[in-house]
């Protein structure tokens, strides 16, 4: 047998273990391992049920997503599935961990399912741009109905024991000895002689929905409106409905075919490189050996604003008890206020249970002594941006924090060198920068400062994964990675509103491209004069927003910003007197207005955030271009099928955008714009960025 499937008899049930760490992915190795396997146990005339498990940490999280860019090779899973199907003894799976993909799929063929405590199962498939290839899009809805198999393919999140168990996923959760209880369940299954239960013949559960099909397009309707972009779930939708209409032989070959010219696009691609990037981001090259993260019991955020409430509700959903500071019994409670009425918003939207929201709430401790932070073993300071207070504040944390505690500033620009040295400890000092709404965003950018100690950044990297972000690890420079390459775009956008462009065609350009909203409508969102008043402090321009907020025009929140909001609706529509103020401004300013395309557009705004990449990466801000990739993906709404600005540049082809950015200097006289020495030397080797750290 092969190494990575075990074969062993208990009296006559043959238990398969699959072996394949750390997360047993369905190797090609696997699946000829478990066709032979499998044919052992059909042959062999003692055995009279299977019992198919995994060994480690969980069952079978898929295929593996490395042997995607190779051609498929038989068996296939869905040929093991075929095996499994047409065996006349009980198979049993055995599950435990996260069953996911593939490997659920394997479960779902097998007649029988039990299931270990805390087990999350899932058909993650549609977030690496896929769908499910081997049966999932037709086993899963025979087994729990349409409503739960649609939630489940098309969100791509797992769900718990408990509720596969409910829904009619598995057939019993056993508690202990996984692998006893399902040798002693395909015992049972044998002595009692049930039938053996093949999810592709049953029927029941969507009978009703064949009665009335519309209702289909109903359940369909918001999980096709939110993936704008994204080829996967129309094609999802489409395998699901043949459910009620096609043969399921045929549907299985149907499925079969659409996920393979899913996987060889180009969407499910850039999604497999983030997948991976995301991985890679949180490893840290020249951390030491044997560096273990702290262990955090108790964590604290100083400000109650919506930033620190955010940042506190992560702590509280991951069980971590948290402190939180404030410098009046007011501001206190109107955090306090926020926090709650978001739980309970999300406990109304079917989030989670009121028990749920009492639980965090409960591991909440508003204060207004400072003292009282003295027994964290984190604190986040989340106040108000501005260089003085961040002063008094680190000082006033280096004097009550606990020796050996980690002192975060949750920044968005400032020097985090220069604010740890407002305590006497800046080897416990590091930025953790959230992205708003905390509590939702899932990036965390973790700055690294001159003197981090590297314990602190694999505790952060620890924290950051228990309260669900995906960490970044950053080096200190104006604005780190993100809103460097950010304050980029900001300033082409402005020049493109000159040079001929009107807000909607610049936003216009974007979510074509495929960001869920434009500059202009996010400033809108955001509110221009927080921009504005940083503008003056540091005696900076920007012509069109400068004018719009002495007109008053601060965004959504006066009704009138770049775009015009007519009472109560968050909808932009283009306003005459921005156009015409956009108009003349040019005109003042001696610019000639032309026409720019869409493209135009595009390359003015994106090929520039590439440059400043290539810049970040010489300065070893950041640590790969997929670091860039995951920050612009998971922080600013970069379309993950696009892969982020630095895989889609390796896309587009180098030579070509160090010869628009050359071009560009010309035309603007900007020398930032003149293509950066990395940039520059990839493109004349003929090499992409995503070549980095494997050629040299
Ligand atoms: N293939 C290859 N490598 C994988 C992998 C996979 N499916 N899953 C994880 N890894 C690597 C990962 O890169 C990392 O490596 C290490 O394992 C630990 O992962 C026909 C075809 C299972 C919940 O999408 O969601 O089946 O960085 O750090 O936080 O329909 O990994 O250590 O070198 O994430 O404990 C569907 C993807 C495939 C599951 C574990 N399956 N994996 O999380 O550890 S499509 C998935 C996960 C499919 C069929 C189709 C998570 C996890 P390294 P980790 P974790």
């Amino acid at each position: 047998m092969s190494e990575i499937v075990e074969f062993r008899r208990e009296d006559s049930v043959a238990v398969i273990t699959v072996n394949n760490p750390p997360v047993n992915a369905l190797t090609s190795a696997m699946r000829k391992g478990l066709a032979e396997a499998l044919a052992k146990a059909r042959e062999d005339t003692v055995i009279d049920a299977v019992v198919l498990t995994a060994a480690g940490r969980t069952f079978i999280a898929g295929a593996d997503i490395t042997e995607f860019n190779k051609p498929p090779t038989v068996p296939t899973t869905s040929d093991v599935i075929d095996t499994i199907d047409a065996m006349p003894k009980p198979v049993v799976a055995a599950l435990h961990g996260t069953p996911l993909g593939g490997g659920l799929e394997i479960a779902l063929g097998c007649h029988f399912r039990v299931v270990a405590p805390g087990a999350k199962l899932g058909l993650p498939e549609i977030k690496l741009g896929l769908m499910p290839g081997a049966g999932g899009t037709q086993r899963l809805p025979r087994l729990v109905g349409m409503d739960k198999a649609m939630a489940m393919i098309l969100s791509g999140d797992p769900i718990d024991a408990e509720d596969a168990l409910s829904s009619g996923l598995v057939d019993e959760i056993v508690s202990d000895d996984l692998v006893g209880s399902a040798i002693a369940f395909a015992k049972r299954v044998v002595a009692e002689k049930r039938p053996l239960i093949r999810a592709r013949d049953r029927d029941d559960k969507l009978t009703q929905l064949r009665a009335t099909p519309s209702k289909f397009d109903e359940l369909a309707a918001p999980y096709l409106k939110r993936s704008r972009g994204l080829h996967a779930p129309a094609k999802a939708i489409e395998a699901l409905r043949w459910t009620l209409d096609v043969p399921v032989d045929e549907a299985l070959v149907r499925e079969r075919e659409v996920f393979q010219d899913l996987k060889t696009g180009e969407q499910s691609k850039a999604q497999r490189h983030i997948f991976f990037a995301e991985r890679e981001a949180a490893k840290i090259a020249d951390l030491p050996k044997g560096v273990k993260p702290l262990d955090i019991k108790r964590a604290a955020v100083i400000g109650a604003g919506t930033m620190g409430g955010g940042i506190a509700m992560c702590f509280a959903n991951a069980g971590i008890p948290v402190t939180i500071l404030e410098t009046s019994d007011e501001a206190l409670k109107r955090g306090l206020d926020l926090v709650a009425k978001n739980y309970q918003a999300s406990a109304k939207r079917g989030g989670m249970s009121s028990e749920d929201v009492d639980i965090r709430l409960g591991l909440m401790n508003g204060t207004t002594d400072v003292s009282a932070v003295a027994d964290a073993d984190m604190v986040i300071e989340a106040v108000f941006e501005d260089i003085g207070v961040k002063r008094d504040v680190m000082g006033r944390l280096d004097a009550t924090s606990k020796p050996g505690a980690i002192l975060a500033t949750n920044t968005s620009y400032l020097d985090v060198n220069e604010i740890a040295h407002f305590t006497k400890r800046p080897e416990s000092v590091l930025g953790m920068h959230f992205f708003s709404p905390a509590n939702v965003m899932r990036l965390l950018e973790i700055v690294r400062g001159a003197d981090t100690k590297p314990e602190l950044l694999a505790t952060a990297i620890s924290v950051a994964r228990k309260i669900g972000k995906v960490p970044v690890v950053v080096g200190v420079c104006h604005g780190f990675v993100g809103n460097r390459i950010l304050r980029v775009r900001s300033t082409e956008a402005e020049r493109l509103l000159l040079e001929g462009a009107l807000p909607q065609d610049i936003d216009g350009a974007l979510t074509w491209f495929g960001f869920p909203l434009g500059v202009f409508g996010v400033t809108d969102l955001a509110g221009l004069d927080i921009s504005w008043r940083m503008r003056k402090a540091q005696g900076a321009k920007a012509e069109i927003a400068d004018q719009l907020c002495e007109m008053g025009r601060f965004g959504q929140k006066t009704g009138k910003g770049f775009y015009l909001y007519e009472a109560g609706s968050r909808t932009p529509k283009p306003d005459p007197e921005v156009e015409a103020l956009i108009v003349a401004t040019s005109k003042r300013l001696g610019i000639e207005r032309r026409t720019l395309s869409r493209d135009d557009i595009l390359e003015r705004l994106l090929f520039p955030m590439i440059n400043e990449g290539a810049r970040i990466l010489e300065e070893g801000i950041a640590q790969r271009p997929g670091d860039i990739d995951v920050i612009w993906v998971y922080g600013y709404g970069f379309p993950i099928w696009r892969g982020g600005p630095m895989y889609y540049a390796d896309q587009v082809g180098l030579p070509y955008i160090r010869d628009r950015l050359t071009e560009f200097a010309k035309q603007t006289g900007d020398k930032k714009h003149e293509p950066a020495p990395l940039l520059v030397k990839l493109a004349t080797e003929g090499r992409g960025f995503g070549s980095l750290g494997k050629d040299d």
